[in-house]
């Protein structure tokens, strides 16, 4: 059992979107429907292949659009504990889904971008979109086809608004990681960040990823996630 929590930072993975029938990275054993990593979530391959690429993320977003994925009660449980916690609450999301958005969360980033966006190479412009698009798509800002990319973070480029992150982490006392296997940086290194600040670090995961977490809690998102969450509400 914690001491009351003033500011709480949580970190989750593709584990988190698992219950809604979004495959993780690591299920996929490094490959993404049968594709090299290196060949779909890199700069390199999106210069050698556009095509393949802006077919790879086309056929991500429809599923995720698709009727049957939705949030499930791990999402849902963690909007409402943003709203209903008194303290300071940030979600970071190593996800591209946006699961988290349609069951309410708010204070949240997207280190590593979004399906449901792309931008523009000239302009940096930010546009949301819900079909295919490819290289003949014309950008609204340039009025030209040939300059729009899926915004999402390759390896080897720099995950978003790590300032904002790290502030956060900095100043927390309670980091929880949910369903994330760790193999990631930077994000793999967030509990240890919080951990220099003494903060009460925790893991969510069937499998534990690391001995460096305070503590370690099994099982699936969406049992364990209302269980842990409840422990850090006050007790009027
Ligand atoms: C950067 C967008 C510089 C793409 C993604 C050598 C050593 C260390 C690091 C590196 C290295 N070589 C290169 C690097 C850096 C590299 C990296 O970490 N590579 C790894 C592979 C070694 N990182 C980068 O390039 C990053 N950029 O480093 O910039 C920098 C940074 C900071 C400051 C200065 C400079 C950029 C990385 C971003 C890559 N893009 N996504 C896309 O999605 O198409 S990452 C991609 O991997 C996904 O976002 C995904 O989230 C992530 C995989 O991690 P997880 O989310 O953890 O998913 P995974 O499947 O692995 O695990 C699922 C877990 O869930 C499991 O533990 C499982 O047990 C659990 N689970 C399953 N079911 C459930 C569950 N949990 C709960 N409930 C369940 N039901």
């Amino acid at each position: 059992m914690r001491a009351r929590a003033e500011s709480i930072v949580v970190l989750t993975g593709a584990g988190i979107s698992a219950e809604s029938g979004i495959k993780t990275f690591r299920a996929a054993d490094g490959l993404w429907e049968n594709h090299p990593i290196d060949d779909v979530a890199t700069p390199e391959g999106f210069e050698r292949n556009p095509q393949l690429v802006y077919e790879f993320y086309n056929q991500r977003r429809q599923q995720l659009l698709s009727d049957h994925v939705k949030p499930n009660s791990a999402h849902s449980y963690l909007a409402k504990f943003e709203h209903e916690f008194p303290g300071k609450f940030l979600l970071v999301t190593q996800n591209v889904d946006n699961l988290h958005e349609r069951a309410g969360s708010e204070n949240l980033v997207h280190m590593h971008g979004e399906l449901l966006k792309m931008h523009c190479l000239n302009s940096q412009l930010i546009f949301d979109i819900a079909e295919d698009f490819n290289f003949d798509t014309e950008c609204r800002c340039c009025r030209s086809p040939g300059n729009l990319r899926p915004h999402i973070v390759w390896f080897g480029e720099m995950p978003l608004q790590m300032n904002k992150i790290n502030q956060a982490l900095e100043s927390c006392d309670v980091f929880v990681a949910i369903g994330t296997s760790g193999n990631v940086y930077p994000a793999s290194g967030f509990y240890q960040t919080a951990k220099i600040r003494r903060a009460h670090t925790v893991e969510l995961n069937p499998e534990s990823t690391s001995s460096g977490f305070d503590e370690h809690i099994a099982g699936n998102a969406s049992e364990i996630v209302p269980k842990y969450f409840e422990t850090l509400l006050p007790v009027y």
